[in-house]
């Protein structure tokens, strides 16, 4: 308990510097502090400082879930879009933690089936709110799938998840992320794959 109250300390004195920091960073125009030696100490501090924060919110971000309740079903599996087996269909209503810092909720409808490599997706996300993005998917082709739609290139939904969604009135979505992981093991080298550390 007392290693988990001054591990919590930690974490906030060192948000609390880098906000220092970042405003140190925005020095009005001409500054002789803002261009050269100065700012590249900052932001080399800026890094160090904040490794610990970014390399446990960069683990946290692997994992995400969705609870939702409304006239919906759901019963499929996907390691990836290339490999799905199942769908849903109809309106819910949900709570995330999801992707790429989606921390909210919303209201999704539609429908989407797969099987294998080939999928119809036809997703709406709207009344958005919190950091989750509306978007609409418009794969209204039963094909093979693509991540070349703008829902995936907007990090709005991630292509390449690994999870299940199921339920019926009820449901649970839960979902890994391979980027993300990725983008952790990539930050343990000072290399933000996500460019999302603050
Ligand atoms: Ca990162």
């Amino acid at each position: 308990m007392k290693k988990l109250a001054l591990l919590s300390i930690a974490i906030v004195f060192t948000m609390c510097a880098a906000v220092n920091l970042s405003a140190g960073n925005n020095l009005s125009p001409g500054s002789p502090v803002e261009e050269g030696k100065g700012s590249h100490a900052n932001d080399m501090g800026r890094v160090l400082l904040l490794y610990i924060p970014n390399r446990i919110i960069d683990a946290t971000d692997i994992f995400t879930m969705s609870l939702g309740a409304g006239g919906h079903g759901a019963m499929e599996v996907h390691l990836t879009r290339y490999f799905q087996l199942g769908g849903w269909h109809g309106p819910n209503y949900f709570l995330t933690k999801g992707y790429a810092r989606q921390y909210g909720g919303g209201y999704q409808h539609g429908t989407e089936a797969g099987i294998f490599c080939f999928n119809y997706n036809e997703t709406f996300i709207t009344e958005n709110f919190g950091t989750v993005k509306e978007y609409y998917i418009d794969k209204t082709d039963f094909g093979l799938a693509t991540f070349e739609l703008p829902a995936y290139e907007n990090s709005a939904a991630d292509f390449w998840e690994i999870g299940a969604h199921v339920g019926w009135l009820v449901n649970v979505s839960v979902n890994i992320h391979p980027v993300e992981i990725a983008d952790f093991l990539t930050g343990l080298v000072f290399y933000d794959l996500m460019g999302d550390d603050i």
